[in-house]
């Protein structure tokens, strides 16, 4: 069979990327144990106002892990729960998240924290925030009639 040489150099071109970006995946995964942020934990969507951490949503201070403290969303439609936190400047913080109904988004713009929300999954991403200022929170997953008015606010504060 004749192959044309310049398909043979587009066969060889696809199946090396292709190669490079399996292999860069599966260092990231298995080598450096990188994750989707919702792939661990579980709740029970019926019960998250009753489920720690979800009793409680906010900042909470903790002692004694990797980071300093705990930031814990509840959205459902079509709000955050807190709508409004502040955290500290340099605070390494663990923002953990779910949804009491439908998938929503948590993306806090002008950062690189973006997790989907999906009900009975536990979303958790662990972040510094070095830049004081106000963030905002937005839904990026279409949720419903009033997805365009899910919001809520972090401000970082010296
Ligand atoms: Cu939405």
């Amino acid at each position: 069979m004749h192959i044309h040489k310049f398909e043979k150099i587009w066969l060889i071109f696809g199946v090396t990327t292709l190669i490079i970006f399996l292999t860069v995946i599966g260092v990231s995964a298995f080598y450096l144990g990188n994750q989707p942020p919702s792939c661990l934990a579980t709740v029970n969507p019926e019960n998250v106002d009753t489920t720690a951490p979800f009793n409680e949503p906010g900042l909470k201070k903790v002692e004694g892990k990797e980071w300093d403290y705990e930031l814990v969303f509840v959205a459902s439609a079509f709000s955050y729960n807190p709508g409004q936190v502040e955290v500290p400047l340099e605070a390494k913080v663990k923002v953990i998240a779910t949804t009491k109904d439908v998938i929503h988004g948590f993306e806090v713009a002008g950062t690189n924290i973006n997790m989907m929300l999906e009900p009975g999954f536990i979303s958790e991403y662990v972040t510094t925030f070095d830049k004081a200022g106000e963030f905002l929170i937005v839904c990026n997953e279409y949720c419903g009639v009033g997805h365009h008015t899910m919001t809520s606010k972090i401000e970082v504060i010296e």
